[in-house]
């Protein structure tokens, strides 16, 4: 049995790293002024109207900075002051401009005093210059209790391109009188950095990049053959072999005739195990897993670390789908003569390979 085995250009080389700088991609808190409704300070059961450092103000309803006694409310999520709003929207434009790939997360206290019968409601937006990207209502979160916080999570993440130069807004606005908020925090984390990391992680481990495993590929040309059978008639038999590189599985082929003089020729393929087994060393992949979490979580890049528990999901997925013993793609053709009809029948197949490892 003549087997081919064709080396490919197909297999991608992937280089060990050894030690280099990880970028962290810890997710990176956005500037607020005056988060906190901190400032300006003031004494006990004291407010400000429209006086609240680094806001602004639309409409009318007497928002301001409060720092309340505990006839309203018996502690504040933060420090010592809140927002209060009577139906106004204070708002605050941040130096940071919205970018593309990231995931933005905007998280707030909402809460309802003690001495106000009704609570009247809310609405938090996070925007980008006149657009709302997210926003939310009092639908969203439990009902605060008489006196109490309740915390409120708004999330955007953005498509890979966004306009430039678009400011991030915050927007807090009261139905009536009276909501409180406190604690404002916006955060950011690089969707992408979180993929380069991963795959920085995995090159490490020794493992393809995400990208690469279960990538699908055509290997045109695996097998050329031509079998011919002339006088005195009877009958000729041709094989041909493709095996593909380690770490990649066969899981389709297709077979051009080019031809098949008087119609005498026919073919046949399948998939065999030639040279040996498929061996999936599960222990050894599993151990390289293991490797580029370790890594990940070392540096305190829990993101990462996330993706990375994902994509050996994936890549456990893949092994159980497509690996197989079948390891060689078989083409066998017969040219079969007449008495005074040639027959030659010449094939080119190709065959479709995925990246298992
Ligand atoms: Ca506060």
């Amino acid at each position: 049995m003549r087997v081919k085995n064709l080396l490919l250009v197909a297999g991608t080389a992937f280089v060990a790293l050894g030690a280099i700088e990880m970028p962290s991609v810890h997710a990176a808190p956005i500037p607020i002024t005056n988060p906190s409704f901190e400032q300006p300070t003031l004494p006990k059961g004291s407010f400000t109207i429209e006086n609240i450092t680094g806001w602004s103000v639309i409409n009318t309803g007497n928002p301001g900075v409060f720092n309340p006694s505990s006839t309203s409310f018996q502690s504040v999520p933060d420090g010592n002051q809140t927002l209060y709003s009577n139906s106004a929207t204070v708002f605050q434009q941040l130096p940071a401009t919205l970018a593309p790939n990231t995931t933005y997360t905007l998280r707030l206290q909402v809460g309802r005093r003690l001495d106000f019968t009704n609570f009247p409601g809310f609405t938090v937006e996070l925007r980008a210059g006149n657009t709302v990207l997210a926003s939310a209502n009092q639908t969203m979160v439990p009902l605060p209790a008489p006196g109490k916080f309740v915390p409120l999570t708004l999330s955007f993440t953005t498509p890979s391109s966004v306009p430039q130069g678009q400011n991030l807004e915050i927007r807090l606005k009261s139905a009536g009188p009276q909501t409180n908020f406190d604690n404002v925090t916006l955060e950011a984390v690089s969707s992408n950095s979180v993929e380069d990391l991963a795959d920085s992680y995995m090159r490490q481990a020794g493992l393809p990049t995400s990208a690469q495993l279960g990538e699908e590929r055509w290997i045109e040309g695996a097998c050329r053959l031509r079998v011919e059978k002339g006088w005195p008639g009877g009958s000729k038999n041709g094989e041909c072999f493709y095996q593909p590189p380690t770490g990649w599985q066969i899981i389709d082929s297709e077979v051009k005739v080019l031809e098949n003089r008087n119609g005498r020729g026919s073919y046949s393929t399948k998939i065999i195990a030639a040279n040996g087994q498929v061996t999936i060393n599960r222990q050894e992949i599993g151990n390289k897993w293991n490797l580029a979490i370790n890594l990940a979580l070392g540096d305190g890049n829990i993101e990462a670390k996330n993706k990375l528990e994902l994509n050996r999901q994936k890549h456990q997925q893949y092994i159980a789908t497509y690996a197989a013993n079948e390891n060689t793609f078989l083409l066998e053709a017969t040219a079969r003569a007449g008495a005074v009809q040639r027959s030659v029948i010449e094939l080119d197949a190709r065959v479709k390979l995925i990246r298992l490892w």
